[in-house]
């Protein structure tokens, strides 16, 4: 495949990234996943009901507005229900989570495998580092503690610092793609192009030094990477973006009057780490051994449960059996 004169692994390889347009059908991959979350969004609103934590279910209401309506009534945003991941700390067992069929159709595609391949090799293993995250216009959220919207901008970091030391010498890769257009308003991606050539960089934990739309947390100080060559990445439904695991990155803030809807997944070439264990990946694609591909949805639900059943045992009020950073307070790049 060819990209303005380039091919598609040497923009990777020069860049840290490549968009790749209309790879994912709407029609086929993406509005199944949004009638999906319907459903789920009925399960959320029916438990905060039944709770006494909103004034309706809110059933005659669009899925934005919906979701809107329930985040300001509770002062909370509750992705929890919408992601197929877990928490890593305090899991119960009976969590909240999505791993619904469309969700892992997507996981599976064809065309977006063969992207992947090109740029990882044909033996693929889904690593369960993975994320959906809708983000409803800032303007119409409630704020957390620190004055910042309860689900907003992502803070500078790298995925490999996501992952734990044992995935150092994983070659992972990040496929972003967004479930509604997302244009630059709406807060796409924010990459550093090149970034990737300069390693791993330190992640601060609860930084304050860059800015008040990153206001605590785990991130990247701005002088470690030159954040002045920051580029947006507005996607079409259907694109998929591609990220190199130490290309630096970031979100832009929801300044739109629509939702923003996207999902994160990553693969690794199958046997290397994925720097999350205690999280079921899968074969995604495999040349060599085909009959272990998993092309069933429920058994990758039912993996995803069987975690949750390990995560309750473990990580509860502040033990920490099973560790997810490799950060510690104190470096000297953070100091402010
Ligand atoms: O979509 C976002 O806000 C951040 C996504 C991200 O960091 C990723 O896909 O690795
Ligand atoms: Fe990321």
């Amino acid at each position: 495949m060819v990209i303005a004169d380039r091919t598609l692994t040497e923009q990777f390889a020069e860049q840290g990234f490549v968009k790749v347009e209309g790879v994912l059908d709407p029609e086929t991959v993406l509005d199944p996943i949004i009638a999906e979350y319907h459903e789920v969004l009925d399960s959320l609103a029916e438990d905060l009901y039944a709770a006494g934590k909103i004034s309706s279910n809110f059933t005659d209401l669009p899925f934005d507005e919906r979701l809107i309506k329930i985040y300001q009534e509770t002062g909370q945003a509750h992705n929890q229900y919408f992601d197929f991941s877990l928490p890593f700390q305090g899991v119960k067992p009976d969590t909240p989570f999505w791993a619904g069929p469309a969700v892992f159709n997507a996981f599976t595609n064809e065309r977006l495998l063969d992207v992947v391949e090109q740029l990882i090799g044909p033996e693929i293993y889904s690593n369960p580092v993975q994320h959906v995250r809708i983000k409803p216009p800032e303007k119409l959220l409630p704020k957390n503690d620190l004055g910042m919207p309860v689900i907003g901008a992502t803070a500078w970091h790298q995925d490999h610092g996501v992952v734990t030391e044992e995935a150092d010498d994983t070659n992972m890769i990040t496929t972003w793609f967004s479930l509604t257009d997302t244009p630059v308003e709406s807060g796409p991606l924010h990459v550093v192009p090149g970034s990737h050539s300069d390693g791993l960089l330190t992640h601060c934990l609860d930084y304050e030094g860059n800015g008040p739309e990153f206001r605590g947390g785990r991130q990247i100080p701005q002088r470690l990477f030159e954040k002045q060559a920051a580029v947006p990445l507005p996607t079409k439904r259907g694109d998929v973006i591609f990220l190199h695991k130490q290309l630096v990155h970031g979100s832009l803030a929801n300044v739109s009057d629509q939702i923003r809807w996207s999902f994160d997944l990553r693969y690794n070439p199958i046997g290397q780490s994925t720097g999350r264990e205690i999280f079921p990946g899968f074969v995604a694609r495999s040349h060599e051994n085909p009959d272990k591909e998993l092309r069933n949805a429920q058994a990758w639900r039912r993996s995803w449960l069987d975690c949750r059943t390990r995560m309750a045992a473990v990580n509860q009020e502040g033990t920490d059996e099973v560790s997810f950073s490799r950060w510690a307070d104190g470096h000297p790049d953070c100091e402010m």
